[in-house]
């Protein structure tokens, strides 16, 4: 008797060891679950060049026969035949080299979406570089200055061709960032317009009310798959990496139950980091989140991208995006998740030069029977470049009474949003919704040359909103060059 009870003591005392240590297990002392994230795989390249700061690549656009819809193929627009394409990554200060050849059946470009390349490497037809015909190549190289989430889609009939499949991530690392911060992910949404055999609807579907809405998907993707699981492990925290490529589906990000932390978004991390249940995406944003998984061991439970409303007549039910299965394995204690990220100088606009662009739609007027964007009334095929000096510091006040909220991307120059109420951060895109007046600085900081600011909802891109900024080399007086821009050129 008295040895059994010694020898349940000895069990239960063990036992107890046991629990208390996993219950004192923190995030950082544990793996990630087994093949967490295989169902989310990207394509990784292979790097051609041995030195460590060079990433060097080819890289193919072709159709490629995809299964996006389970047992039926679709002819996929691709970069190297996988979607979305490649995963780019490097380390702040990297050179990338890009070996690029269309086998599209039409032309196309690669724009480096929200990177601070030369003028040359930007990949605007017409304006920095010839669109790369059917079976022609082009170099890109250019420096990667600052960390931060990225992509790169085409710059050429790129409604259409971001619809087809057009895109992929980059990600520039900061080694400085905390190891807190989580096993990262990449992950990019997207969205397809697919019938019932996996074939593409028509690029221009829905005709005039298609460009005035912007053409959503039916089919919503995360890694090019739908409705992927992701395994977590209550407590141990994941960084994901969130970039929405859609041509024109805002996607808010949030799972039931739970707290994002946003700790950075377009241009690397931001002041500071915030919590919320759900963040919002434009096409084109990025965030940068921790997750804290929060559900119980051995439960799955189904993400979805909220409702949202954009614009008259554009709000959706909540659309399923993806699972996340909570492996049956104790919780462990999630790290602290610092406040203060990084110091953000706002930029000084003591001498700053005023410019105004309201997002304009215009229904039957102009002349035409169809709907016809622009910026204060004037599609991208009549309009005159906004002239800037490298050294200057501008504001432009970004107005909307259009009836839509409309993404607005710069090219080449990252901005601050001048408003307290936001944390501090670096943005080379924003919502400008509809009945509001955003302000945002920019300061040229060099790389003259002609560059692109557009509403990056790809439909109305198309139909007109979409304009030049030059920027002339610092203190240049002499005549500003006259650029408009052919129609097509989007
Ligand atoms: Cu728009």
């Amino acid at each position: 008797m008295l040895n059994k009870l010694i020898t349940l003591i000895v069990i239960g005392s063990i036992y107890s060891t046991q629990v208390f240590a996993q219950q004192n297990l923190s995030a950082l002392d544990v793996e990630q679950p087994e093949g967490w994230d295989d169902e989310l795989a990207l394509t990784i390249p292979e790097d051609l060049n041995p030195d460590p700061d060079i990433l060097e690549i080819e890289l193919e656009a072709r159709v490629a026969d995809i299964e996006v819809m389970e047992g039926l193929t679709t002819p996929v627009w691709t970069y190297g035949g996988s979607l979305p394409g490649p995963l780019l990554r490097a380390k702040v200060g990297d050179t990338v080299i890009v070996h690029f050849r269309n086998s599209l059946p039409e032309p196309t470009t690669i724009h480096w979406h929200g990177l601070r390349v030369p003028n040359d490497m930007d990949g605007v037809p017409g304006v920095t570089q010839p669109p790369i015909p059917p079976g022609g190549e082009f170099r890109y190289e250019f420096v990667l200055p600052d960390s931060g989430t990225y992509w790169y889609h085409p710059h050429v009939n790129s409604a259409a061709q971001v619809g087809w499949g057009m895109y992929g991530p980059i990600v520039v690392e900061d080694p400085s960032d905390p190891e807190v911060f989580g096993d990262e992910l990449v992950m990019v949404i997207s969205d397809m317009s697919l019938n019932d055999l996996g074939e593409f609807l028509p690029p221009d579907n829905g005709g005039d009310f298609g460009d005035l809405f912007g053409r959503e998907g039916t089919t919503v993707l995360v890694n090019g798959k739908i409705m992927p699981t992701l395994k977590v492990r209550k407590g141990k925290q994941q960084r994901w990496r969130i970039i929405n490529a859609s041509r024109s589906r805002y996607t808010p990000i949030g799972l039931r139950g739970h707290m994002m932390t946003r700790i950075g978004g377009d241009n690397g991390l931001a002041g500071r980091s915030e919590s919320a249940a759900r963040f919002v995406l434009t096409p084109a944003e990025r965030g940068d989140f921790v997750f804290t998984p929060a559900n119980d061991p051995g439960t799955t439970a189904l993400m979805r991208l909220g409702s949202v409303n954009r614009g008259f007549g554009t709000e959706r039910r909540p659309e399923d995006l993806m699972y996340i299965e909570t492996v049956d394995l104790p919780e462990v204690t999630p790290e602290e998740i610092p406040t203060e990220l990084r110091t953000i100088e706002p930029i000084d606009i003591s001498n700053a030069i005023e410019k105004e662009l309201e997002m304009t739609i215009a229904l039957g007027e102009n002349g035409t029977n169809s709907v016809e964007m622009g910026f204060n009334g004037i599609p991208y095929w009549n309009m005159q470049a906004l002239v800037a000096r490298v050294g200057e510091t501008h504001v432009w006040t970004l107005s909307n009474n259009s009836g839509f909220n409309h993404p607005f991307h710069l090219h080449g120059y990252f901005f601050q949003v001048l408003d307290d109420e936001r944390v501090p951060e670096w943005k080379d895109t924003v919502d400008v919704p509809d009945g509001e007046t955003l302000r945002i600085a920019i300061n040229f900081e060099g790389r003259p040359g002609m560059w692109m600011y557009h509403c990056h909802i790809l439909d109305h891109a198309r139909v007109g909103m979409m304009g030049q900024l030059w920027v002339g080399p610092e203190g240049f007086t002499g005549p500003v060059p006259d650029l408009s821009i052919p129609m097509g050129m989007d």
